[in-house]
């Protein structure tokens, strides 16, 4: 079967960041194993308008469930979201990541998604993706003031050991309850978003997380935000229908799928 890679194309210009990490920069790593299914990868087109010549080319992970679809990677949809926040024009290449492809492993032999091609070096990992981003175009400023850009970041972690513990009593929804509290109160008081009346790059980082969060916990836990934490929900709720957000979500049945060898694992 041949193999070429899914692409949704837009437009776009890009600048090198001289400050721009390359492929060699550090790795997190991977929160989800890789599926045993194989398959041919699909090929889509999608165009876009834009004013900028050139797309940024982006790859990121493809649907496990539904060929030339987006697929259930926060940090690929973070790339997404500030380029889309940012108006800017990409060429959207879809990885299978359960069969990867040799143009990819080639790339980037870590093999990990998203990696972007910056003035044609490829720079792999959404912090650093991001930030280059922000830094070459400026406008609409995204940046979140550095004071800010940590609230809420332990969020993903205890969800995720919440989510994969198998002690009821370990401590671990504790933790979890008591970073939404701490995100609650913040909201409350410096909201709706974090950096106040507009979203920012912490947003966009934080919202895809929290798409994980609700729709895993809710599948394998039964468990979702409480009630009383009603800025939680309600921030959910505004960066989820967010236009941006509702064009690179991920499909429901691959987040449950993607968190499931964690669970079971
Ligand atoms: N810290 C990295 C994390 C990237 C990451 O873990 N990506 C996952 C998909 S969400 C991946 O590519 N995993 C490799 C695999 O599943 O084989 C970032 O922010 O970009």
């Amino acid at each position: 079967m041949s193999m070429a890679p899914a692409i949704v194309t837009r437009s776009s210009s890009f600048l090198l960041s001289s400050r721009l990490k390359t492929l060699s920069s550090t790795l997190s790593p991977s929160l989800f194993c890789r599926p045993t299914r194989r398959r041919t990868l699909l090929t889509t087109t999608i165009r876009a308008t834009s004013s900028s010549p050139q797309p940024l080319e982006l790859c990121v992970k493809e649907s496990p469930t539904v060929p030339g679809k987006l697929g259930d990677c926060p940090f690929s949809q973070r790339v997404l979201l500030t380029l889309e926040e940012k108006h800017l024009p990409y060429d959207m290449k879809l990885v299978d990541l359960s069969n990867k492809p040799e143009w990819f492993l080639k790339i980037t032999p870590e093999g990990k998604v998203p990696i972007a091609k910056l003035d044609d070096k490829w720079v792999s990992d959404s912090d650093v993706i991001t930030q280059s981003v922000e830094e070459k175009f400026p406008d609409p400023p995204l940046a979140t003031p550095p004071e800010k850009a940590t609230i809420g970041s332990k969020i993903f972690s205890t969800f995720i050991a919440f989510l994969i513990s198998k002690d009821s009593s370990d401590g671990t929804e504790l933790a979890l309850l008591n970073e939404l509290k701490s995100f609650d109160g913040y909201i409350k008081e410096n909201g709706p978003f974090i950096n106040g009346e507009r979203v920012s790059a912490a947003d966009l980082s934080l919202g895809p997380k929290l798409y994980h969060l609700g729709i895993a916990l809710g599948h394998y836990k039964n468990w979702s935000v409480p009630e009383s934490l009603p800025y939680v929900k309600r921030y959910m709720k505004s960066v989820f229908s967010m236009d941006s957000f509702v064009k690179t979500k991920a499909l429901q049945e691959d987040v449950i799928a993607g968190w499931r060898p964690k669970v079971f694992g």
